[in-house]
């Protein structure tokens, strides 16, 4: 039985709603390509990094084109991005997740960032929050996007844990896999149907319930 020490959370659907900006960002550049996205689309670049999202979004449309052509789109999709996160404020925090962190800091858990995202810690300075994690684990600091389990084993190791000590929180289908590649347990946040790889699938952080989660990990 493994004592649970540290908690690794995801970024972008999970502590705030941005995967709604990366669709509407990524929607104008399918829009200008002639591909059809749709959100059900979306769910496949959740979680992945952008080099690999551009790309899962041209092979939709069957769109070849150069690599300086993809810096481009790519530079411009986060130019996009960029602008709407720029305006995010601390009431931007998905609800009851900054009561969930400092519950369970009180208990003497540490608290990681594990996210693909280069934009991690402007999201993270604008809605005040970063202070409140003891590792930071982002697309600038990770070499292999998820479902590869690096992101979330390195911050575990960050703070000197083990993947059987940790439980991942995790919006992705991406990103469940790679917790679960990682050896760790993983609580999906949204659909059942979508996240079925998970341990244990909640609605959002706001709705788990502190007695329930501490039994859950507990019997780990
Ligand atoms: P950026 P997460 C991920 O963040 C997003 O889910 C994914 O859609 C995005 O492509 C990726 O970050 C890279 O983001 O373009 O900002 O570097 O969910 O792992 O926190
Ligand atoms: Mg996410």
């Amino acid at each position: 039985m493994a004592k649970i020490d540290t908690l690794i959370f995801d970024l972008d659907g999970v502590i705030v709603d941005t995967a709604v900006f990366h669709y509407q960002a990524w929607k104008k550049i399918a829009d200008q390509l002639g591909i059809p996205f749709t959100l059900i689309d979306n769910e496949r670049l959740k979680g992945v990094s952008r080099v690999v999202s551009f790309d899962i979004l041209l092979s939709l449309g069957d769109v070849k084109m150069t690599e300086a052509d993809k810096v481009s789109y790519r530079e411009q999709k986060n130019d996009w991005f960029v602008e709407l996160i720029t305006q995010m404020k601390p009431e931007d925090t998905l609800p009851g997740v900054r009561e969930f962190i400092s519950a369970n800091k009180a208990l003497g858990r540490k608290i990681v960032l594990g996210s693909a995202s280069k934009n991690a810690l402007m999201v993270l300075g604008n809605i005040q929050l970063k202070d409140a994690f003891d590792a930071i684990m982002d697309g600038n600091t990770i070499s292999v996007a998820k479902p590869d389990p690096e992101v979330f084993l390195k911050g575990a190791s960050a703070v000197n844990s083990d993947a059987e000590s940790c439980v991942v929180f995790e919006d992705a289908v991406a990103g469940v896999q790679a917790a679960k590649n990682g050896g760790m347990y993983c609580i999906g946040i949204g659909e059942p149907d979508v996240l079925g790889e998970a341990d244990w699938v909640v609605p959002d952080i706001g709705s788990i319930d502190l007695n329930e989660f501490e039994s859950k990990i507990s019997s780990l």
